[in-house]
């Protein structure tokens, strides 16, 4: 794809940090609705990693976790020959624009109210200023593409909001420039939970591995992984997010990798509880068990596209993606200057 040519679509801008493994909420809750949008929009997938630093990352493994990230992204079905993919740090814009918009728009009671700040590391004195400053980078990041929307999870809605206060305010000040983007988050999937704790989001970040189903996972562990997921009282297969939030997330995911309705699903396995509960399966083994090998069906299509890219062929792709987002990002932050007077 060749950005701002010919037909305008919408814009799509939206990021995944190369900072681990990327899990089954990523791709559910982010990747795929990028995948859908492809088609329809001009769409910008970066990799940040600039804001994988904000954390202390194995410089030997940074690099290689890039091109991953980049992997992952051909395996979930992003077309270089429809979207652009390209790498943060090769556009230095990004980090320009974010100084600016720290000191013209971007103040301490708005970064206060990050809750994900607060989660990740609010009080740690070894916790740096850059994991603070993370949603204005982010913010950049989006604005300097004239983006109408942002495609992502629930936990990152808090911070698209704040990249439309900041566009909003520079406007009012400054003179107008950007486009205020909008927020694109799935009605279902939006925030996978974690598979030995429901009420906490799937996280690469998590203390144990059983908490999440890493993309690159062996579908056996996978496999495993599910049959050993913590489920709720009861043996009914039932869409209850209240009373029964361990089910609710793994009848998101069934549905999700499958295509069947909650409907669907309770009725597929009513009354199949009990009775493997004394085959000592579990409460929910039949359930489990199906869903185990629709995660496994789901990841050995996945991770055979994922190991068919070369390193060589990724890095290709990322040279073409700079190349095409350069112009649009000096163009915005020419007239951002403009507007400070300093250009
Ligand atoms: P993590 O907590 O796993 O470190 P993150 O949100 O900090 O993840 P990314 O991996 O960069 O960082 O997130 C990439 C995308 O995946 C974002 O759009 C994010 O909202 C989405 N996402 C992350 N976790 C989940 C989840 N559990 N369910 C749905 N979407 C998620
Ligand atoms: N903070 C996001 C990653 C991210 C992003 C972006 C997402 C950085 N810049 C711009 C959308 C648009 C996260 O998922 N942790």
């Amino acid at each position: 794809m060749e950005l701002n040519k010919q037909n305008y679509k919408p814009i799509v801008f939206s990021g995944v940090q190369p900072s681990g493994v990327l899990h089954l909420g990523n791709y559910l809750g982010a990747l795929e609705q990028w995948v859908q949008m492809q088609d329809k929009y001009n769409c910008i997938f970066c990799v940040v990693d600039y804001h994988a630093i904000t954390v202390k990352q194995e410089p030997k493994e940074l690099g290689r976790r890039i091109l991953d990230v980049v992997k992952i992204y051909l395996a979930a079905g992003i077309n270089p020959a429809k979207a652009v993919i390209f790498q943060q740090s090769n556009i230095t814009a990004h980090t320009e624009l974010a100084w600016i918009l720290n000191c013209a728009v971007a103040r301490l009671a708005d970064m206060n109210k990050m809750t994900q700040f607060k989660e990740k590391g609010g009080e740690k004195e070894s916790v740096s200023v850059g994991l603070y400053d993370y949603p204005v980078l982010m913010a950049a990041d989006i604005l300097l593409y004239n983006t109408d929307a942002v495609p992502v999870g629930d936990d990152q809605v808090q911070h698209v909001e704040l990249a439309r206060t900041l566009a909003q305010r520079f406007n009012r000040e400054y003179g107008q420039v950007f486009k205020v983007p909008e927020v694109a988050v799935r009605k279902q999937g939006a925030r996978i939970m974690g598979l030995d704790d429901p009420s906490k989001k799937m996280s690469k970040s998590a203390n144990s591995a059983a908490n999440y189903i890493a993309l690159t996972d062996a579908p056996e562990v996978a496999a495993k992984k599910i049959r050993r997921a913590v489920t709720d009282s009861g043996s009914e297969i039932k869409y209850d997010v209240k009373n029964k939030p361990a089910i609710a997330n793994l009848m998101t995911i069934y549905s999700l990798l499958t295509g069947l309705g909650f409907k669907e699903l309770e009725k597929k396995y009513q009354g199949k509880g009990p009775a493997y509960a004394e085959a000592s399966v579990g409460k929910y083994g039949e359930f489990k068990k199906d869903l185990a090998e629709a995660v496994k069906k789901f990841l050995i299509k996945f991770q055979l596209k994922y190991h068919s890219y070369s390193g060589d062929e990724v890095k290709r792709i990322l040279k073409d993606g700079a190349r095409q987002v350069r112009p649009v990002a000096e163009e915005t932050l020419k007239k951002v200057k403009e507007k400070l007077g300093i250009n």
